[in-house]
């Protein structure tokens, strides 16, 4: 089951699904500093939305990781697509959980500038990346909690699209501690 809750007036969606399927001003991949696609949420998200994506993002060239560039959306139901780079999990010892929570900070960062209002993001690191996903999805939330607190009645919804039940539950976990 999906979890929702509302924190200064925006709407935190927790659901199972597949990112390229949603309806959101902007979309977030979990990209890597090349920005040249990949696996992953990445490689769906390109193919999904065509090649104007890599055009775009052949443009800007690198996103440092913690950063996030934006590009337009292609064919998906979106107006942007937000690319960050997460972390490579290295077992703790770099820094990771940082760069993560820059991560998502950037992302909200640049869907605020462009005055997006629903913001669709992945686990980002989870995959390839290897992040944990029960340090993840409290350093994900905590992280988006932040955000929102600084920045109340800016968005009117943050949506995290988990790709299988396993890691829903992980965020919904970590829902309780972040949202308490
Ligand atoms: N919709 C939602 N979530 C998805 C989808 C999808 N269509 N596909 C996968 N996931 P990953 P990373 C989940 O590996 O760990 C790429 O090659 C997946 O189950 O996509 O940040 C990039 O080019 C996992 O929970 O991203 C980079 O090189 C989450 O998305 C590298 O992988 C993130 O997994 C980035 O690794």
């Amino acid at each position: 089951m999906d979890s929702i809750i509302d924190f200064c007036n925006t709407r935190v969606v927790l659901k199972v699904g597949d990112i390229t399927k949603e309806k959101a001003d902007a979309i977030v991949n979990a990209a890597n500093s090349r920005l040249l696609g990949g696996g992953g949420v990445d490689g769906a998200i390109h193919r999904a939305a065509g090649p104007s994506l890599l055009e775009e993002c052949r443009k800007i060239g690198w996103c440092d990781p913690g950063d996030a560039v934006v590009t337009g959306a292609g064919n998906l139901s979106a107006r942007y697509v937000i690319h960050t780079v997460g972390p490579v999990w290295r077992g703790g010892t770099k820094n990771e959980q940082k760069v993560l929570e820059n991560a998502y900070m950037s992302s909200l960062k640049r869907a605020m500038e462009k005055k997006a209002k629903t913001v669709a993001f992945p686990a980002i690191s989870t995959g390839a990346y290897g992040f944990p996903v029960e340090l993840a999805a409290p350093t994900s939330l905590c992280t988006i909690r932040s955000f929102l607190k600084a920045h109340p009645n800016v968005l009117k919804e943050v949506r995290i699209i988990l790709f299988n039940q396993k890691i829903l539950e992980g965020f919904k976990k970590a829902m309780k501690d972040c949202f308490p």
